[in-house]
């Protein structure tokens, strides 16, 4: 009996699910209608809660989301002149928006420019400024400026290398000088990229596989002011082969302020989108430190040999490859090697990253159940791309003969 009670209620459940989504996938195309929006009030101190009210109707599915967005400048609404107001989960007609001014927003007319409301099915309407369907003439408001609160972002004068003419391995004495208009100490990071200051996302097709690769090889030096109230610190050369160049410089200040400098500013605005002001390092910043012994490392590295640690697996099961290279200057980076079946149905990319001192590289092969390996299949490896810390990279390739074929046989 009991059983029979839970089958009818969840044959009911079901067709009540199935009903339900019909009919919102048939008749909810209607994005809501908002009726009325205020604000509590028209100026506001900088960490003080704003209250809004509004009255929104949906059709069917009912209001899900509103968004409010305002601009200080219209021109150019973007990182600190950008604010935008997010309610979700909206369950009635008339609800109330509580928004608590963020301390570092900056004081000024904060210029209304548009709503953004979506009904539980994702249709959207929007109201921009202007839009006459609606009284929108209140929604613009004032922060007032407050002399108390810090909203400025410290600021990068110099950055110097105090010891020219340091070999690898050695350490390289780096001097900044950075002014804030409050804070005694700001944190100062500098992060020096390893070969390019920002590889694109290059893509690369293997087969019909797309890869792409947008990796940045860093080192992070913090550093710390002195007596003389300079800000020092120390790169540690260990690869005479590389050069390193400064990707990106961050300093925050004690009300969290953040600024970043860059050497590429367009490539670190994409990274870090509105959320942070990025610059472009000054004029008198020593951007590169190239060890005294540099010698340029133009050879990628070669495959030796290799071996797998067995010749037969069945699912689940690890198999481990182990490769030997001749690399003989900045070392080994990341290298990838690629398995397939005879058919080409299964086809698969394994990385490593070893360390730049060893001249062998382990692969670890994870056969589990969910993968895309089947069982009763001979797999093996057909291609192989190995790169040094320099960034010389080749492929090498079962078809060219670069390597010897050894298969793995997987068992039912
Ligand atoms: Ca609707
Ligand atoms: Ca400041
Ligand atoms: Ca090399």
């Amino acid at each position: 009996m009991k059983k029979k009670k839970l089958f009818i209620l969840t044959f009911l459940l079901l067709i009540s699910f199935v009903f339900i989504n019909k009919v919102f996938a048939i008749e909810d195309s209607i994005p809501p209608t908002l009726n009325s929006i205020s604000l509590n009030k028209t100026s506001y101190d900088a960490g003080e809660n704003i209250r809004i009210n509004v009255d929104a109707l949906d059709n069917l599915s009912g209001v899900g989301t509103i968004m409010i967005e305002w601009c200080l400048d219209e021109n150019n609404c973007s990182n600190k002149n950008h604010l935008v107001i997010e309610k979700n989960n909206i369950t009635s007609q008339q609800f109330e928006i509580n928004y608590t001014v963020p301390i570092n927003t900056l004081p000024g007319v904060w210029h209304f420019s548009c709503i953004q409301i979506w009904d539980n099915q994702g249709n959207l309407k929007s109201y921009y400024k202007g839009d006459n369907t609606i009284n929108l003439d209140n929604m613009d408001m004032t922060i007032v400026n407050n002399n108390d609160i810090d909203i400025e972002a410290p600021v990068l004068n110099n950055l110097r290398i105090l010891n020219d003419n340091v070999s690898s391995p050695g350490e390289v004495q780096i001097e900044a000088e950075v002014t804030d208009n409050v804070s005694q100490n700001v944190n100062v990071q500098v992060d020096y990229a390893i070969g390019r200051a920002y590889k694109d996302n290059i893509q690369y097709i293997i087969d019909d596989i797309i890869y792409s690769d947008n990796v940045v090889n860093t080192v992070s030096v913090t550093l710390t002011k002195n007596s003389n109230g300079k800000y020092v610190g120390t790169l540690y050369l260990d690869n005479r082969f590389i050069k390193y160049t400064i990707a990106e410089i961050r300093l925050e200040d004690e009300s969290s302020n953040i600024v970043y400098y860059s050497s590429d500013v367009d490539k670190y605005k994409d990274k870090y989108g509105d959320n942070y002001e990025v610059l472009a390092l000054p004029n008198n910043v020593d951007e590169e430190v190239v060890p005294s012994n540099y010698v340029a490392d133009t050879t990628a590295p070669e495959i030796a040999s290799y071996t797998y640690s067995k010749n037969t697996a069945s699912i689940p099961d690890t198999i481990t490859v182990n490769m030997n290279v001749n690399e003989n200057q900045s070392g080994l980076s990341i290298s990838t090697i690629y398995f397939r079946n005879e058919s080409g149905t299964y086809k698969e990319g394994f990385s490593s990253f070893p360390g730049a001192s060893s001249d062998e590289i382990s692969f670890r092969l994870d056969f589990n159940q969910n993968g895309k390996i089947q069982s009763d299949e001979k797999i093996y490896m057909y291609r192989v791309s190995l790169c040094d810390v320099a960034e010389n990279c080749k492929v090498y390739t079962l078809d060219d003969g670069d390597f010897e074929k050894k298969v793995i046989d997987i068992l039912k």
